[in-house]
């Protein structure tokens, strides 16, 4: 038996599903419906971005042989333990950086250009009435990324197609751009007029958007996160948002997905999308394609395509 955890038909098509996992066991969730049973002969895993591979599913497991996510992000795998197990580990890199880098462009124009409220002005018959209100240009704003892996580099480049000087940090500077390198976050926090999370979740960069950094950017700044829920600490955004010491938000993620923290339902100046960065149908099926491609490889003893661990 192998279980496919993660897979569902909301991410992708039923059919394709079916075809493509025949003959592997379809399990379920761990701690539902059959999983228990089974746990001596499950040779397999697929996470995603809420449901990974934790030391205690892993400690539960005693026949497991890979975790193959459906997602980049690796912060739902315990690697260490993964690692000290041998169990192999993949995840689905490169095919969503585009969906995601458009995404992080997509939110900044709806921020800035009131994207969402102006549709609502236009439903709501408002426009009859007539007092629209001015927006914020994005052009040649200046655009600061937290991370500049394959995602941040894309979001530069089409950040640099509106002329937008860009800065970015990373722990250690890039010798292959020419973007500015501010060495803390609080630093490119002061010097950038937007600002990214395109990083990876790990112990620390949690809450790598605190008080500070918001401070930093300020009444007129804005905060774009395509990352993770937890590099933003929502206890101070929230206020700071509410009391315009920060000037806008667009969220994909957030701290309890599916959570929201509702004082935010009522603030023109925040975009809130449900964690879609990599919501396309082609991406989503690319995704698929690598999570049940890897599966294969490893049974057959082909080497992974997109191996981590
Ligand atoms: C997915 C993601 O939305 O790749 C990631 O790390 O967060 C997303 O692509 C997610 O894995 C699907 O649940």
């Amino acid at each position: 038996h192998r279980c496919i955890d993660g897979l569902s038909n909301e991410h992708i098509p039923r059919t394709r599903t079916r075809e493509a996992l025949h003959p592997l066991q379809v399990l379920g969730l761990p701690g539902k419906g059959p999983f228990p049973r089974h746990r001596n002969t499950i040779r397999a895993v697929v996470g995603n971005a809420t449901a990974g591979a934790d030391g205690e599913l892993i400690d539960n497991l005693p026949n497991l042989e890979i975790v193959s996510s459906f997602s980049v992000g690796l912060d739902k795998i315990d690697l260490a333990k993964c690692r000290e197990k041998g169990i192999r580990v993949t995840n689905t890199p490169d095919v969503l950086t585009e969906d995601v880098a458009d995404l992080a462009i997509g939110l900044i124009l709806a921020v800035l250009r009131r994207l969402c409220e102006s549709d609502r002005y236009v439903r709501s018959g408002k426009w009859k009435k007539g007092d629209y209100k001015l927006t914020t240009k994005f052009t040649g704003k200046s655009v600061g990324i937290i991370g500049l892996g394959r995602i941040g580099l894309a979001i530069a480049k089409r950040a640099e197609a509106f002329s937008c000087p860009i800065s970015y940090y990373t722990r250690i500077k890039k010798s292959d751009v020419n973007y500015t390198y501010y060495p803390s976050v609080v630093e490119l926090a002061s010097n950038c007029q937007i600002l990214i999370v395109a990083c990876p979740l790990t112990e620390q960069t949690r809450h790598i958007i605190n008080r500070e950094v918001i401070d930093a950017l300020g009444p007129k700044g804005v905060l774009i996160n395509i990352g993770r829920g937890p590099h933003v600490d929502e206890r101070e955004l929230v206020p700071a948002l509410v009391e315009g010491r920060l000037g806008g938000a667009g969220l994909d993620v957030f701290e309890n997905e599916p959570e929201v923290p509702e004082e935010l339902f009522g603030l023109e100046n925040v975009v809130l999308t449900p964690h879609v960065g990599s919501g396309t149908v082609e991406t989503r099926t690319a995704m698929a394609d690598l999570v049940l491609g890897n599966l294969e490889a490893h049974f057959l003893s082909k080497p992974l395509l997109t191996q981590v661990v």
